[in-house]
């Protein structure tokens, strides 16, 4: 497919229109800035449905060096290279550390309940080998959307969770975590995510985004609040990696056509962006979901004012 052909020009800039991917349905963006790269990780929509439910087998990738122009770089890891894993292709996020490129990626087990594998690359294009078993494996079902940041003094933390946010500290290595301290459950109060309609009584619902910017942690999720039943994006900060969080406000409402939203953020040659899907592309539904972006700023203090859906995003 010819990713470029949604390029426009407007007011004497070549501009994309969203979704930014349309020759596939993807949802889950998360971005990872490399070089002067920016790497898009997706997951997959499938067109035909199984059992009327999210029908997902593989994760995909993208590049842009100035954000209209894109290269697809395709499957990049999926469920038939997990042998302990049988469906629910579920958001992903990639990380580099020592020249060496982790995919974090929920999925169901064979043996039931959703785990976070581990892939391994040398190329932040893939292909990626499974470590052969879960990194993290509660045997529940709030094991899902991992999102992994290292700081600057070299601990590296996976956060993940629904409805609950727990997070490890991973190890050097990448592909375990700190056993002593365990998997830790971040209090879900209301002062750090608002209350709201999910199952812990806050708006914090899955998808975190966790990332760190001019000293202050961020962590960037979907939420439920206001009985709507659909998921709007809000964000919490911290003065540490572990917490105590509190709540921001809401990054983005609701209204994308489809229950589910997901968030993926970065600063790239200057600009700061965020990631996210919507229904929006031709057959469109809760389970044919499509990736967008938003160029958005922060505030002098950290903060961030509600971002609306555009229509596209400019040339770098
Ligand atoms: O795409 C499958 C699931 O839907 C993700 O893991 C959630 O974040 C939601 O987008």
């Amino acid at each position: 497919m010819d990713q470029d052909k949604e390029i426009i020009v407007r007011d004497g800039k070549e501009f994309r229109t969203n979704p930014i991917i349309k020759g596939i349905y993807t949802a889950d963006p998360a971005p990872m800035v490399y070089g002067d790269t920016l790497y898009l990780y997706t997951t997959h929509d499938e067109d035909e449905l199984v059992n009327n439910f999210y029908t997902m087998y593989d994760w995909r990738c993208f590049s842009t060096k100035d954000m209209v122009h894109w290269t697809d770089h395709g499957k990049i890891f999926s469920l038939d290279d997990i042998s302990w894993a049988d469906d629910r292709a579920w958001a992903p996020q990639c990380i580099e550390r020592n020249g060496k490129f982790y995919l974090y990626c929920p999925v169901h087990r064979i043996d039931g309940g959703m785990s976070i594998a581990v892939g391994v690359s040398d190329k932040p294009e893939g292909p990626f080998t499974d470590i052969g078993h879960p990194l993290v494996n509660e045997d529940d079902w709030n094991d899902i959307d991992p999102t992994v940041f290292i700081d600057d003094d070299g601990q590296a933390y996976l956060y993940f969770g629904n409805p609950e946010l727990r997070y490890v500290l991973l190890n050097e290595d990448m592909i375990s975590y700190n056993e002593e301290v365990g998997i830790c459950k971040v209090p879900m109060t209301e002062e750090a995510f608002d209350k709201g309609d999910h199952m812990t009584g806050t708006s914090y619902a899955e998808g975190p985004w966790f990332y760190k910017r001019n000293g202050l942690y961020y962590m960037v999720y979907a939420a439920f609040k206001g009985g709507t039943g659909m998921e709007h994006l809000a964000y919490s900060t911290s003065k540490n990696a572990t917490g105590p969080w509190t709540y921001g406000g809401v990054l983005m409402t609701e209204e994308g056509g489809v229950f589910t939203n997901h968030p993926g953020v970065c600063d790239f040659k200057g600009h700061s962006y965020l990631f996210y899907h919507t229904g929006d592309l031709p057959g469109g539904s809760l389970f044919h979901r499509s990736v967008c972006v938003v160029e958005f700023t922060y505030k002098e203090d950290g903060s961030i004012e509600t971002i609306a859906k555009v229509d596209g995003i400019d040339a770098i």
